[in-house]
């Protein structure tokens, strides 16, 4: 590899905005070396790190980065989808701890799923691994999920939320079907909507309850309609 790239991308790294005790995680996400980023988030869990603390201040700023770079074509869709599942990993490895202690009391119930006809999945598990992670029940159907399983799935599971994810201009039709037909049909249930291809402005116009552009701001989102219904 040129001396001049290694320098280069090793001056970026050294700016990343993250406590320096979990810089090396973050590092390990940006390169998407699960192997590593398993090795240190294994590291920081046994020194006694909270898993909370691993996902917000390791992995939510990695992944903000990884987002970054790749809108300024810096990194490529190989190095997104690597730098995603291994965040997706790490998240994974301190759900295991926090279900090994017992779990924590559920903050809501989520029901997830990419919308039928859209195989883009990558941003819906990132958001599920993200609210698990700050004590939300998620459960996850999948991507290209017809809105009859969706609906069969929320109304048998006493879910808080529904999470629709679409990436594509092509579906984002079948999310207002599905949004329509929840809001219908399961009056307590929020529905809330995300993807590439989604807005505010999309998600009030086929009635969701509310819209997220990031995971971070999904877990702000269903905190705070968990809140105004319990201001009720
Ligand atoms: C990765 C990718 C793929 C991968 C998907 C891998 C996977 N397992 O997901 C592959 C290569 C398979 C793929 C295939 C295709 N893709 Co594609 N793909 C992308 C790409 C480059 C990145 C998407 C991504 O993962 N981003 C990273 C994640 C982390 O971000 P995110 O998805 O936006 O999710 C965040 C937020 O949106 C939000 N969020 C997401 N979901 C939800 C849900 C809720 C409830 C909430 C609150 C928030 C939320 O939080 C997430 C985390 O922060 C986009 C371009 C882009 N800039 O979006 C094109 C893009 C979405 N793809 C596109 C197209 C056209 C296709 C194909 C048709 C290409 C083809 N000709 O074969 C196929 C379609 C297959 C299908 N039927 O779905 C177009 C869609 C255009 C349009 N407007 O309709 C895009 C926009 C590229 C482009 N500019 O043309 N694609």
């Amino acid at each position: 590899r040129p001396a001049a790239h290694a320098a280069g991308q090793s001056a970026r790294d050294e700016t990343l905005a993250v406590d320096p005790r979990f810089l090396p995680l973050a590092l390990s996400i940006l390169r998407g070396d699960a192997q590593q980023a398993e090795a240190n988030a294994q590291e920081l869990l046994g020194s006694g790190t909270t898993p909370l603390d691993v996902v917000n201040k390791g992995v939510i700023p990695a992944l903000e980065e990884v987002g970054k770079r790749y809108d300024s074509g810096a990194f490529f869709l190989p190095q997104l989808i690597s730098s995603a599942e291994t965040a997706q990993r790490v998240c994974e490895l301190a759900m295991e701890l926090v279900e090994r202690s017992g779990g924590i009391a559920s903050k809501g119930r989520v029901l997830l799923a990419t919308v039928e006809g859209d195989l883009h999945d990558l941003g819906k598990n990132v958001v599920g691994t993200v609210l698990k992670s700050h004590g939300f029940t998620v459960v996850d159907l999948g991507k290209d999920v017809p809105s009859a399983r969706i609906l069969e799935e929320a109304e048998k599971g006493a879910f808080d939320f529904v999470g629709l994810s679409a990436l594509m201009t092509s579906t984002m039709k079948r999310m207002a079907e599905t949004t329509t037909e929840i809001v219908r049909r399961l009056p307590g249930v929020f529905v809330i909507v995300g993807g590439a291809s989604v807005s505010e402005d999309f998600a009030r116009t086929i009635g969701a309850h509310g819209y997220a552009p990031d995971a971070v701001s999904s877990v702000r989102l269903v905190e705070s309609l968990m809140a105004s219904r319990k201001n009720q």
